[in-house]
């Protein structure tokens, strides 16, 4: 017998994944790799896809529990690279995308990569509201101060004086520093790393993966086709300093955290903030079970009839 829609068991909002039999096992680098990165060698994009498949792995995770989700940019390709369930969406409306999976899809682990670009040029607004209505996922904001895919403008991350094709006299407008805006926005886990230290880039990974609600990574990620030497400030292989978040910061206290993102390049890394706050999906879920609840004896779809006729 075919299945109807009303024989469909509705998915219920909030249910954890079904737990796998012991002996199955997770999936593998080989099984999720797709094709070959098409990123420029050297790009610090491939550091991050390789970490996300050390995460896959490590955390022992099936394709019917993750979805890999980005907008457009060389950084959005990601998901390309990702034999597994994804989509490489509209140029800045990754993160509504992913809201509505997230939402709709309680039970999947949604990781969101992206560029500068796309999440604070053209999806800046959709950045802050995400992040205020604390909606569950990852998001991964692969930094590179700089337009890579459209070869080299300026990204609203960019640093003041940088010459690009829209800058050729070098940038005039103050950039944007995005832990301070993922603070200010309301993200409820805000981290930072760097390509060039792939262990800590699997730590904040693991932690922003494990943190219940919106998980927002700033990872520079050197472009060097168009920004080469960008981050050397931050990577002692360069000379630099890789300095981690000091042992005593206080990660719940939003004003040391801003403090922290003040600081001058190269800044620090690790974790800046963590708050436990309701998810959306939460509360959206509290919606469904009580209409549920009062409705008893009522399929959804009944249920959304109701609300319908209700709004005529
Ligand atoms: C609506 C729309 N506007 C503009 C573009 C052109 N465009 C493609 S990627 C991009 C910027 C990419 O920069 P970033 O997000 O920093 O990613 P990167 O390539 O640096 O990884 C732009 C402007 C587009 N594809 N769609
Ligand atoms: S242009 Fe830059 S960001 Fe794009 S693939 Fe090449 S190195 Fe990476
Ligand atoms: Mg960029």
């Amino acid at each position: 017998m075919s299945e109807t829609l009303t024989e469909i068991e509705p998915r219920t909002n909030g249910a954890a994944a079904p737990a796998a039999p012991a002996e199955r096992k997770g999936l593998t680098k080989k099984e999720v790799a797709a094709d070959h990165p098409t990123w420029c060698p050297g790009c610090g994009d491939f550091s991050v896809l390789a970490l996300y498949f050390k995460l896959i792995e490590k955390r022992k995770m099936w394709h019917e529990n993750i979805t890999t989700i980005a907008g457009i940019g060389c950084s959005s390709r990601f998901p390309y690279f990702v034999q597994a369930h994804g989509a490489h969406y509209i140029h800045g409306r990754a993160l509504p995308f992913a809201s509505g999976i997230s939402l709709s899809r309680p039970d999947l682990h949604v990781f969101v990569f992206g560029g500068d670009g796309d999440a604070f040029s053209i999806g800046g607004n959709h950045f802050n509201h995400t992040a205020r209505k604390n909606i569950k996922m990852t998001y991964v904001v692969m930094d590179n101060w700089v337009y890579g895919l459209t070869k080299k403008q300026t990204s609203p991350t960019s640093p003041l004086g940088f010459k690009s094709k829209t800058d050729q006299w070098g940038a005039v407008d103050y950039p944007i520093n995005p832990m301070k805006q993922a603070i200010a926005a309301g993200a409820t886990f805000v981290a930072r790393t760097t390509h060039s230290n792939p262990n800590h880039v699997l730590q904040m990974m693991e932690a922003a993966m494990d943190h219940e609600g919106f998980g927002f990574i700033e990872c520079l990620s050197e472009c060097v086709e168009f920004y080469e030497g960008a981050f050397d400030a931050s990577n002692p292989r360069k000379g630099g300093a890789f300095n981690e978040v000091p042992k005593d910061h206080d990660a719940t206290d939003e004003l040391a955290a801003f403090k922290l993102a003040g600081a001058e390049f190269p800044g620090y890394f690790g974790i800046f903030y963590k708050a436990a706050k309701a998810t959306k999906n939460a509360k959206e879920a509290e919606i469904i079970r009580g209409a549920r609840e009062r409705l008893q004896g009522l399929q959804d779809w009944q249920i959304l009839q109701k609300s319908f006729d209700r709004m005529k």
